[in-house]
Parts: C-alpha cells; sequence; structure tokens
C-alpha cells in the first residue's frame, strides 16, 4: 500500500518530467535547483527506508554549500553522523533516476541490496487480500515455516495434536525431548557431548531456537552462530551452502570433533557436519540423518514387538551408499521419488512408519494412523513386562518429538541428539555408519531448462533424444559412476549430480555431463 501511495504521489506532486542523468556524488545530490524537485522527495523515501533498515534516527541536509544560489543539493547523514555508505549512494542515484512508474521496482531492489527485511509490507498485502474476501485471519508475525505447520494443525484438530500457540510448539517438543533424555540420565556418556554450534542462516530458526533452549533445561550446550543481526539471509551459510560447498558457513569458528549444524532460512533444512581430527570438514547430510533415525527406530520397533513396517523415502540426490547402507546393512526397504517434498511425504504415507528426508536436509517421519493406535493401545496394556514397556513409552514419545506435518530444523535436531545421546555417539562414531560417495552437484544455465524431461524418479532423461546415451556412455568410464540431469524447479538451470570413487573422477564426471546438457 505504501509503495502504491509513493508512486502515485510522486506522479502527481513531485514528478520526475526532465531524462537527465543526476548522480549522488561525494557530498549527495548537486545541481539546479530546479531540478531537484524529484530527487529530493525520493530522498525523503530513501531516509526512511534508510532508517528503518538501521532502527536509528538518520539525518537530511538540503544545501548548496558553497555553490551559487541558483543551485542546491541534498544529502543523507547515517546514523553514526558520517556519510552514507557507498552502496546507500548507489541506491540514491537509482531511485533519483528511474521514471515515475519504475519507483516502485528501484524501492524493491533497495529492500533487496540492502537486506531489508520487506516481510512487514508483504503481510499487509496479505492480510487486504484475505480482509477483501471476508476472511479472518491470526497473524502470528514472524514464524518458522515448520511452526505454521504446527499451527495449522494444532488449529484443526482442536489441540489434538498439541497447544495452538508457539509456545505450545516449544512446550511439546521440549517435553518429549526432556523425557527422552532423563531416562537415561544415569548413564555415564563417554563419547555424546552436548556441546552443538548452530548456523542460523541468518534466517528466523536462530530466533526460535533461543527460544526452545530456555526449555531444555540446559541438556544442549548451543552456541548460535548467523543469527541474523548482521549478515544476509543464506549468503556464504545455511544448510544448502554447506551441503553444497561442502564447507563451513562463513564466521563459525569450530573445533574438531564438536557437533555443528546449520538450518535454513526458515528452518524446515538442517545439515550436522564436522572437523575431524585431522581438521576435515565431513558432512551429516538428510542422508545420513534419514539412516541415523530409520535405523534407531527400527531397533525400537523389532524390540516392541510390535507389527509394524518401516521404510525410507529417499531422491536420486541420495548418496548411492546411504542406499546400499540401508536396504543391505539395515534392511529397511527404500523407496526413490521425483525431488520435492511432496513427493517424499506422500510415499512415506505407504508404510507404517515412513521416513522421508532430501539430501539437503529436510525430511521429517511419518507415523500412520494404525501405528499411532497400535502404540497408543500397547501403551494402555497391562501386561507388559518392564523392559518392553519402557520401548513402547520410548516409541510414543518420540511420537510427540517430531513434527510429522513438514521437515522441521528444530524437531529434527532434538531427534538427532536424542538418539546419538541413546548410542553414546560423537560425530565421527555416526559418520562411520557408511562412507559417501564422493558427490557433485553443478548447475547449467541454458535457453528452456523444460526441453529436458525425465523418468524414473528424475533418474533417466527422456528428451532430448540422445542425450540419456551420451549420459550412459561417459558413467561406464567411471568406477562407481552415477550422474543424472533435471532441470529445477524453483531455479532457472538444469542440475547435474554425478557420484564417483573419487572427488577428483566426480568432478570430471559431473563436467562431462554439464557440456552435453549446455
Ligand atoms: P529444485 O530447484 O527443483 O532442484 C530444490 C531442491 C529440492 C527442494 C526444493 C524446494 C535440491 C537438489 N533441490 O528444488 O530438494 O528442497 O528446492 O525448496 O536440493
Ligand atoms: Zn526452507
Amino acid at each position: 500500500a505504501f509503495l502504491e501511495k509513493a508512486v502515485a504521489v510522486g506522479k502527481d506532486k513531485h514528478p520526475r518530467n526532465k531524462n537527465k542523468h543526476i548522480q549522488y556524488g561525494t557530498a549527495g545530490f548537486r545541481t539546479l535547483a530546479e531540478e531537484l524537485d524529484h530527487v529530493i522527495y525520493r530522498m525523503g523515501i530513501l531516509a526512511v527506508i534508510a532508517s528503518k533498515s538501521r532502527k536509528a534516527t538518520i539525518g537530511v541536509m538540503i544545501t548548496a554549500s558553497h555553490n551559487p544560489e541558483k543551485d542546491n543539493g541534498v544529502k543523507l547523514i547515517d546514523c553514526h553522523g558520517e556519510m552514507m555508505p557507498a552502496s546507500w549512494e548507489k541506491s540514491a542515484t537509482v531511485l533519483a533516476n528511474v521514471g515515475d512508474d519504475e519507483l516502485i521496482a528501484a524501492i524493491k531492489s533497495i529492500f533487496s541490496a540492502e537486506n531489508i527485511d520487506c516481510s512487514e509490507q508483504l503481510s499487509q498485502s496479505l492480510q487486504d487480500g484475505v480482509v477483501v474476501m471476508g476472511g479472518e485471519y491470526i497473524d502470528f508475525g514472524l514464524l518458522s515455516t515448520p511452526q505454521l505447520h504446527y499451527l495449522v494443525v494444532c488449529t484443526n484438530t482442536n489441540g489434538g495434536y498439541g497447544q495452538p500457540t508457539e509456545e505450545g510448539y516449544y512446550v511439546k517438543l521440549s517435553k518429549a525431548f526432556l523425557d527422552l533424555c532423563q531416562e537415561q540420565d544415569s548413564r555415564s556418556l563417554k563419547h555424546y557431548k552436548k556441546k552443538l554450534y548452530v548456523d542460523g542462516a541468518n534466517g528466523v530458526g536462530a530466533e526460535k531456537l533461543k527460544l526452545l533452549l530456555k526449555h531444555l533445561n540446559n541438556l544442549l550446550d548451543i552456541e548460535i552462530f548467523n543469527d541474523g543481526t548482521e549478515g544476509k539471509l543464506n549468503y556464504q551459510c545455511g544448510a544448502d551452502y554447506v551441503k553444497v560447498q561442502q564447507k563451513l558457513p562463513l564466521g563459525m569458528k569450530v573445533e574438531g570433533g564438536v557437533r555443528c549444524a546449520s538450518y535454513d532460512g526458515d528452518a524446515d533444512r538442517i545439515v550436522y557436519y564436522y572437523l575431524d581430527q585431522d581438521g576435515i570438514f565431513r558432512l551429516l547430510d538428510g542422508d545420513k540423518i534419514a539412516t541415523l533415525v530409520a535405523g534407531y527406530l527400527q531397533d525400537l520397533v523389532s524390540r516392541s514387538g510390535l507389527d509394524l513396517n518401516l521404510g525410507l523415502v529417499q531422491t536420486a540426490y541420495a548418496n548411492g551408499s546411504s542406499t546400499q547402507y540401508i536396504t543391505q546393512q539395515l534392511k529397511v526397504p527404500v523407496a526413490c521419488v521425483p525431488t520435492g517434498v511432496k513427493h517424499l511425504h506422500h510415499k512415506a504415507q505407504d508404510f507404517d512408519i515412513g521416513v522421508y528426508f532430501e539430501a539437503n536436509g529436510h525430511g521429517t517421519v511419518l507415523f500412520s494412523d494404525t501405528a499411532m493406535k497400535k502404540v497408543k493401545e500397547a501403551k494402555q496394556g497391562s501386561s507388559l513386562s518392564s523392559d518392553k514397556r519402557q520401548i513402547i513409552v520410548r516409541l510414543s514419545t518420540m511420537i510427540d518429538l517430531i513434527n510429522q506435518t513438514v521437515g522441521d530444523a528444530l524437531s529434527d535436531m532434538l531427534l538427532v541428539e536424542v538418539i546419538l545421546r541413546t548410542h553414546d555417539w560423537n560425530p565421527g562414531l555416526w559418520n562411520k555408519c557408511y562412507t559417501d560417495l564422493p558427490n557433485r552437484q553443478l548447475k547449467v544455465k541454458v535457453k528452456d531448462r523444460n526441453v529436458i524431461s525425465t523418468t524414473d524418479a528424475e533418474r533417466k532423461v527422456v528428451t532430448p533424444e540422445g542425450l540419456q546415451s551420451a549420459i550412459d556412455n561417459i558413467v561406464s568410464e567411471y568406477k562407481q559412476g552415477r550422474s543424472f540431469v533435471r532441470p529445477s524447479g524453483t531455479e532457472d538451470v538444469v542440475r547435474v549430480y554425478a557420484e564417483a570413487d573419487t572427488q577428483e573422477n566426480t568432478d570430471k564426471l559431473a563436467k562431462a555431463v554439464g557440456l552435453k546438457v549446455y
């Protein structure tokens, strides 16, 4: 609403009617006074944006300084009394020179260049849309994506899934976590340490983690990095960066052997990692989390004596070693589906207990109605041995710990922590379950990514004709080679994935396949 008004008032009262380019120089805009009207109007707009972004007072000076009387000028003074930084000078120049109709786009680009949260205005637009249709809404303010999923279910089940408040979310998760930890408080732990470093991706997760921590009775000793007070959202940090680049996020200082985790911006993904004793970065991605969780639940189920089937759902991006480990070692059935949570979630519903994870760290566990009922009934049963009872109670508390609605960085983190604690594992012991095949993801820009169509859960190309056999030929030259390409559903690129026996060969393979796409 503000933005439309800014354009309307500008056009009406302070139009830009000369096409002369004007630049924010060392001391602001300087030119003939008669050419400055629209510029000064726009500096009013910029001043508000700057002040809001700095959460502080800034200044606007109108002066001809040492120049003749017919001249004039305008400059901004930043919050500590100094000149505005160069990036703002650039924004000022852009804003001063766009046509009256391009003002909205220019303002939005300043929001993004200066990393300003424009969600408040978008939230207002949303509310306008709801009200226009006679709808009602609850404005929860800032939440993580999974928190909203949780609130929706709670609301529609009249609290059956938990209290429909943000606090209710923390209470539900933390209670389950504390119960699961307490059960084994008496054991002395040799390898599991409560120290954990978390990279919040400069998104909403860090703030929410701080609130959750208040409920965890110091069972975790968490240090938070990239909490959004300084850096840019997902810039050289966050789950995707760490997973794809296979390195530590910006600003994180870690000691060897300490568990680290990265969330993504809206906290529905999480990946773990650590530096080993040689200082080498080791990733514990969605596949490693999936196998940890599936293995653990599988064991619980089998010890519980309940007749429940458990399966794991992956995508083509799952590391080949993880699929091999889960099918051959853990003997858990694995299904492969196309990329995208909706496919994984849907497939996971085929099992009594369906674990699904994308390699990038988005995933959760689904318990079917049958599974929930069986666990509940068993828990109420009177003829259980105390060993069995303990296992059934564990399983039941696990259900509370897991946000079944969607992948959830906070819930998944607690889940991983509980399992590691139960096994008394450090990250090295976790990582030893299987060794990832070296892998590489590339993006290729093409004219029209949709000429590529795929089948077999995106593992084989259908069109353009000949591409798949070309890929097959290349792959056959590599030991343990596997590669596939698919058009991204979220970016205008084709993604190339490759695995092989060594990192060097993997990179070569990915590049060679990429060239076929290009
Ligand atoms: P695309 O752009 O279709 O590859 C990416 C992720 C998906 C999923 C979506 C939605 C990879 C390779 N792809 O999809 O897994 O998370 O974004 O965020 O990580
Ligand atoms: Zn996300």
